[in-house]
């Protein structure tokens, strides 16, 4: 029998296949999510990239993370995109012309020689810079990884804490949908019917040209995508000046902020800092996660409107979102069983499916192949399955870890699947399916 067929052998196919994928995408400096339809870096991919390129190519991962905070900004804002300026304008919209981060945001602080967007993405970048490290303690050490890193991430943090604490109760507020990374996910078509779309004539689509339109948010989406960073970049991205009239709390961001604080610690340990302030902030932002956002009657974590009513209101849509603070140490013990039964329920069918939706099943807006509207994606599964490991369900993890080096294998490391079949959607090749398998391989 051919080798490839025993379990190591089929192991060592997939690893092979993955790791071509990121030598594939890499830049010469980063990681492409894309080659076709994200041509530049983005934040929470570089951040998923460097934990699988850790376990082959640690300084590539140092590197990769080294390279988006060059591009950090003086309020210590991580932009969701670093544009490469020999990628054409024209194939990603909006493209730097779009977000004009060297002329108008000066009051922020935007980067002199980069061009960047004006938004951010999820903080899982301690959280990597931590396990970029592990995997390789002494190549860290001899180039200063961890020091040179650490006060740009504890300023990330800062940024985020401070500047973005919208409803005041300490979490981070997200201000354009793709800030939570999922762009389209139902939890934010009620914020969004407030905001008055752009005519679709004044702007031009990229992505169309790669997705499938049916797979990809509507034109009316990106009217009021385009309405909201026009809106923040016309007020020089300040988040005093800025009207922010979609702001949410979002359960997956805060719980990554919270995880990564965690591992600020750890680096902070290391490298002669205040380890102990960053725990404390971290059990503050878990007491205020759990406040905010947790819902008992739904089992799981909301998104917080925050520009609904004094105090902000519960957005009643369930989300991956909502399932991925099972990754946080040091929630109650009731809520952590509570989620791990309604992942396991008949809305996210974890362990019936081989990975979890990105939204529920019996939800109004559910769409099996629609972006954030329900496909499974490897991000949040291989966040679940971290967390279900951490919490013990060890059997749990293990079926989801088969279910999801089944489904990238057999799709050609898709952007995502059709969580019922398992058909490839969106991008073929794609970074962070890649990465995320190595690293469960590992
Ligand atoms: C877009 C790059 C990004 C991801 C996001 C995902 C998508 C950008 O692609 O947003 O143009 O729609 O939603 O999470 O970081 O992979």
């Amino acid at each position: 029998p051919s080798p490839r067929l025993s379990p190591d052998g089929a192991g060592r196919a997939l690893r092979h296949g993955a790791q071509q994928v990121l030598l594939g995408n890499w830049t010469g400096t980063s990681t492409v999510p894309s080659r076709t339809l994200y041509p530049h870096q983005w934040s929470w991919d570089s951040a998923f990239v460097a934990i699988g390129l850790r376990h082959f190519s640690p300084g590539r991962a140092r590197g990769e993370l080294e390279t988006l905070l060059a591009a950090q900004w003086l309020d210590g804002r991580v932009p969701h995109i670093v544009f490469n300026p020999s990628v054409p304008l024209g194939s990603y919209f909006p493209g730097p012309d779009f977000w004009r981060s060297g002329g108008a945001a000066t009051g922020a602080g935007s980067p002199a020689r980069t061009e960047t967007s004006g938004i951010v993405q999820p903080p899982v970048h301690a959280l990597a810079a931590w396990l970029v490290h592990e995997a390789d303690p002494a190549g860290s050490a001899r180039s200063g990884f961890l020091a040179r890193v650490y006060p740009r991430l504890a300023a990330w943090h800062h940024y985020l804490t401070t500047a973005r604490d919208l409803g005041g109760a300490g979490l981070a507020s997200v201000v354009h949908p793709w800030e939570s990374g999922m762009d389209n996910s139902p939890c934010w078509d009620g914020p969004l019917d407030r905001i008055e779309p752009v005519d679709p004539r004044a702007f031009r689509r990229a992505d169309l040209a790669h997705g499938a339109a049916d797979h990809r948010p509507t034109d009316l989406d990106y009217g009021r995508y385009v309405r909201l960073a026009a809106d923040y970049r016309d007020h020089g991205y300040s988040d005093t000046d800025a009207p922010h009239r979609f702001a949410a709390e979002d359960p997956c961001l805060n719980a990554l902020l919270i995880v990564s604080e965690l591992a600020l610690a750890r680096i902070a340990r290391e490298t002669g800092a205040d380890a102990a302030a960053h725990e404390r902030h971290a059990a503050r932002l878990t007491a205020a996660l759990v406040e905010r956002l947790w819902d008992a009657e739904s089992g799981m974590f909301l998104c917080r409107d925050v520009r609904d009513g004094e105090g902000g209101t519960l957005i009643r849509e369930r989300s991956v979102a909502g399932l991925v603070p099972l990754i946080v140490p040091g929630l109650p013990e009731d809520v952590v069983a509570a989620m791990v039964a309604t992942a396991h329920g008949e809305r996210f069918a974890l362990g019936r499916l081989a990975m979890v939706p990105s939204y529920d099943l019996h939800g109004e807006s559910f769409h099996p192949s629609r972006y954030w509207r329900g496909p499974a994606w490897f991000n949040t599964n291989w966040l679940i399955e971290r967390g279900l490991r951490l919490h013990g369900a060890t059997d749990q993890a293990d079926a989801l870890r088969s279910g999801l080096f089944a489904a990238a294998g057999a799709s050609g490391f898709a952007e995502y699947v059709d969580p019922f079949t398992g058909r490839a959607c969106g991008a073929r090749s794609f970074s962070w399916t890649a990465a995320l398998t190595v690293d469960l391989l590992d």
